[in-house]
């Protein structure tokens, strides 16, 4: 039985089968050598891909980084351009409002408390301008309440604890505001005098320094005070709490009254006010110190916006044109 070729030893087989063998074995080494050569290429291969998908990924990211910051830069120089454009329409808007109370005080009375111009010249797409004169003089002056000499004005005292009162605010305050503008350290109530400013308030905001006033009373009270004026009120823009405090006796149901009559008739001389049916003894004790038909001093509040951007100026000017107050913001 002859064997199987491939089972016989190699010295068996002769000659061809040694040669055989030998090439056989040349080639599984160049195949090893080639697969290794391949090998390494395809190594050398995916690691260039790497390096190149990794500086392709620095690339877009330094892109996208730098087109941001474009985005960013561009629509910051846009915000400040609107801003600066807005800005500059709300102080237009005071130097309107400047040719109107210069209109309004050629009028022998001023009737209307707070006026709201929106106006409609046209600024350009996207862009508003809104204005607000509201009366001082409409208003309680907190600084009346001491004299400049330093005493206590008692009837402006008394007024403000009606104000208050009407207010539902505890009217004891007004003791605690007197020692915080009065120059004395006398207290009034316990403590009514610890770090008081002993001078007259330069804002109405100061009121939230004092002992006892709160953001709810300071928001209760703060619409119906002032700190401009000479301290007289117009009876023809007064609103209801403001006209209940002008005098002891003074009802609700007389400064009811008093709107309802300048509702059809404003008044044009404070004298007038005794027309008004219930005023006719309270009326003439009014007349010196507490009221006027005509306004002086207003607030005038200009706000513009230019592509959402708001740009808000207020100003407390006098009819003569007097800068007394300016806020930008
Ligand atoms: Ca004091």
């Amino acid at each position: 039985m002859r064997k199987h070729p491939n089972t016989e030893p190699a010295y068996l087989a002769g000659p061809d089968y040694r040669l055989k063998n030998k090439k056989s074995k040349k080639n599984f080494k160049f195949c090893i050598l080639h697969f290794a050569f391949c090998n390494k290429l395809v190594n050398q291969a995916g690691s260039a891909l790497i390096v190149t998908l990794l500086i392709v990924a620095l690339l877009l990211s330094l892109a996208v980084e730098f087109a941001y910051e474009v985005y960013v830069d561009t629509n910051a120089l846009s915000n400040w351009s609107n801003a600066q454009k807005a800005s500059l329409i709300a102080k237009s808007g005071q130097t309107l409002s400047y040719n109107y109370l210069k209109d309004m005080k050629q009028l022998p009375y001023t009737f209307e408390g707070v006026t709201d111009l929106p106006v409609q010249k046209d600024f350009g797409p996207a862009t508003f301008l809104t204005i607000k004169i509201e009366d001082e003089n409409s208003k309680f002056n907190i600084n009346s309440i001491i004299h400049p000499n330093g005493l206590t004005n008692e009837k402006a005292l008394s007024s403000l604890k009606k104000l208050l009162e009407y207010l539902n605010v505890n009217p004891t305050l007004a003791m605690a505001i007197a020692d915080w503008i009065d120059p004395d350290h006398e207290p009034r109530l316990r403590n009514s005098e610890d770090n008081a400013k002993n001078s007259f308030l330069w804002s109405v905001d100061e009121l939230r320094f004092i002992r006892g006033i709160d953001k709810n009373v300071f928001e209760t009270v703060s619409p119906f005070i002032t700190i401009y004026g000479d301290g007289k009120i117009n009876i023809n823009t007064a609103k209801l709490p403001v006209l209940v405090c002008l005098h002891d006796d003074m009802t609700e149901m007389l400064a009811k009254r008093i709107i309802g009559y300048r509702q059809n008739t404003p008044f044009e001389h404070p004298s007038h006010i005794v027309r008004v049916s219930g005023m006719e003894t309270i009326g003439p004790q009014l007349l010196l110190t507490k009221i006027v038909v005509k306004s002086y001093n207003f607030r005038v509040t200009s706000n513009a916006t230019v592509n959402e951007i708001v740009r808000v100026v207020e100003s407390v000017m006098d009819t003569s044109m007097n800068i007394q107050y300016w806020r930008e913001g």
